[in-house]
């Protein structure tokens, strides 16, 4: 066994960001084609291609089981019709992991779902930390006028299936209608 040394990275509580993490993942709109709800509206903007949300990654670990991976992702400020900038969303390619979400900054919606379609909401303000179960899949969703931030930390073994959430999306949708937010039902959820 190769010990690993302890370490300390520094989040910015002010932007959200790992100024000194080792990896920047940039998400744009059109990394996330299709997974709006109007598709229409997704078409417009796809020109533009506005970043949707970036995520820090505080360091690489290796993938197995027993290490602790953590990031933070922020997520900008605007819509995609009536639908909020979100996170692709995914289910952990390893299932029974769990994560733990705390926010920094702004104010979202923690989105979850089990493969049954149950679905789950937390509200997200600074402050609040929010426990990803096992087998929920997950998706954050920018509610606010500012940019909404959080940190993350999960298993390094968890992975990512995103192939669930692509096809299916989720069975709710987070709109803002009349100036408020609401949680609709997902018209094209099968
Ligand atoms: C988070 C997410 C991050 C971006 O670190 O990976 O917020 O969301 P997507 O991965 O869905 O694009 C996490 O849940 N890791 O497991
Ligand atoms: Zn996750």
């Amino acid at each position: 066994m190769t010990l690993m040394l302890p370490f300390t990275k520094m989040v910015d509580l002010a932007n959200g960001t790992i100024p000194g993490g080792q990896d920047i993942q940039v998400r744009h709109l059109a990394d996330l084609k299709g997974l709006f709800a109007d598709s229409a509206a997704e078409s417009a903007l796809l020109p533009e291609n506005p970043v949707i949300y970036r995520v820090y990654l505080g360091a690489h670990q290796p993938e197995v089981v027993g290490q602790l991976s953590f990031s933070t992702t922020v997520i900008y400020p605007g819509k995609v019709g009536e639908e909020y900038f979100f996170t692709k969303g995914h289910y952990h390619a390893k299932g029974d992991r769990a994560e733990l979400y705390f926010c920094l900054r702004g104010e979202g919606i923690l989105l979850l779902q089990t493969r049954e379609g149950e679905v789950n909401v937390q509200h997200m303000t600074p402050g609040a930390a929010a426990l990803v179960p096992p087998y929920w899949g997950h998706r954050t969703i920018n509610t606010g006028q500012d940019e909404f931030a959080f940190f993350a930390c999960y298993p390094s073994d968890a992975g990512y299936d995103y192939a669930a959430i692509a096809e299916k999306g989720f069975a709710s949708l987070i709109v803002e209608r009349d100036g408020k937010t609401e949680m609709i039902p997902n018209p094209s959820w099968l």
